[in-house]
């Protein structure tokens, strides 16, 4: 389709309450997230369980696209259907998560950067040539005594304004993902003054690289104190952080802001984008992409039983749709209950 071009597909992704579901675990992270619900991760199970996410009824209502790690992506179930196409078939945008997880700077840092850049132009063209509309690209930024350093906030914004080049060259669109992390002692201002920070150095790097800022999308964390911190949720005020921090940050022409959920239960990741979106008087749509927080709920009452399917599926389509009510300000905690 001749509109389909970065720019319209950035749009689409985040239009009319849409937002997506990121599938991309890596295999030592579904291999976590399979243990706590004692299932056995293997390919048969991993393919089963995605699967049963993919073919709920109804769930392109709610969900527009979904990052697909690359097992998943060219994996067929036990009847030879494609997963991506069964994506594609409810119009529904498939992605590929394209970094190679993360390496410390140094044996004495506990800073990380992101793997993958040289060979990331080569290891597009298979998703680029099979259907992905988009790429995934994780940073990761801890806070902690003497830490972020201005060097590892400098390296993975260059290397994420990199990756968004390359992606955009091949035709993808970059979802670009620099996550401050919740864990640590730290209060919710130092998560603010981290997170822009981070921000203004990723834009800077991102013009610097002239990347298409009509042709890509921001996955930020929520500016929340750390989970240490003894501090309890103030949703009204995480809110108006969050919000404070992105419009002195993000360029308008970015055309949406898909939240990471980062470790926050399902019910506070949809009150969180709720309470956002009621504030939100900013020309961008501000969405989900939530691994855990779409996930958690399906995944244990699925626990790994082919018998739980449907229901696994109910949980997962209500959440969906309760983060879609979400990205409209609409949601409310009665409605948890239908
Ligand atoms: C689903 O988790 C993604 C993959 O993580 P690993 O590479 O460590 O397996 C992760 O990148 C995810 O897309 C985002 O961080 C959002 O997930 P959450 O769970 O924070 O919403």
């Amino acid at each position: 389709m001749s509109k389909e071009n970065i720019q319209y597909i950035a749009k689409k992704i985040v239009e009319n309450g849409k937002g997506i579901l990121a599938a991309d675990e890596s295999t030592n992270t579904i291999k976590k997230r399979f243990n706590s619900i004692n299932v056995k991760s293997n390919e048969e199970t991993r393919c089963f369980y995605r699967d049963t996410l993919f073919s709920t009824p109804d769930i392109s209502k709610y969900i527009s696209g979904v990052i697909l790690f690359e097992e998943t992506f060219f994996q067929k179930n036990s009847s030879n259907e494609s997963l991506k196409e069964k994506l594609e078939n409810i119009n529904c945008y498939p992605g590929i998560k394209v970094d190679q997880g993360l390496e410390e700077f140094n044996k004495d840092s506990i800073e990380t950067y992101t793997k993958g850049i040289e060979t990331l132009d080569k290891r597009l063209k298979p998703f680029a040539e099979n259907g992905a509309k988009f790429t995934k690209w994780r940073s990761v930024i801890n806070i902690g005594e003497n830490i972020p350093s201005s060097h590892c906030i400098e390296e993975n914004s260059s290397l994420l304004a990199e990756y968004a080049l390359i992606s955009q060259n091949n035709k993808l669109v970059p979802i670009v993902e620099p996550e401050v992390i919740m864990n640590g002692e730290h209060n919710i201002d130092k998560c603010y003054e981290v997170t822009k920070e981070t921000l203004n150095q990723v834009f800077n790097s991102l013009k610097e690289k002239n990347v298409d800022l009509k042709g890509m999308l921001l996955k930020p964390n929520m500016i929340v104190p750390g989970d240490k911190s003894g501090e309890k949720l103030n949703i009204k005020e995480i809110a108006e952080k969050t919000l404070a921090c992105l419009t002195k940050t993000v360029p308008e022409e970015v055309p949406g802001i898909v939240f990471l959920s980062g470790g926050l239960s399902s019910i506070n990741a949809t009150m969180i984008l709720n309470e956002i979106n009621k504030l939100n008087s900013t020309s961008w749509n501000l969405s989900f992409s939530y691994g855990r927080a779409l996930q958690e709920d399906a995944l244990k009452m699925w626990a790994g039983k082919s018998e739980n399917k449907n229901v696994a599926q109910d949980i997962f389509l209500h959440r969906a749709k309760m983060n879609s009510l979400a990205c409209h300000g609409k949601w409310d905690t009665s409605l948890e209950n239908e």
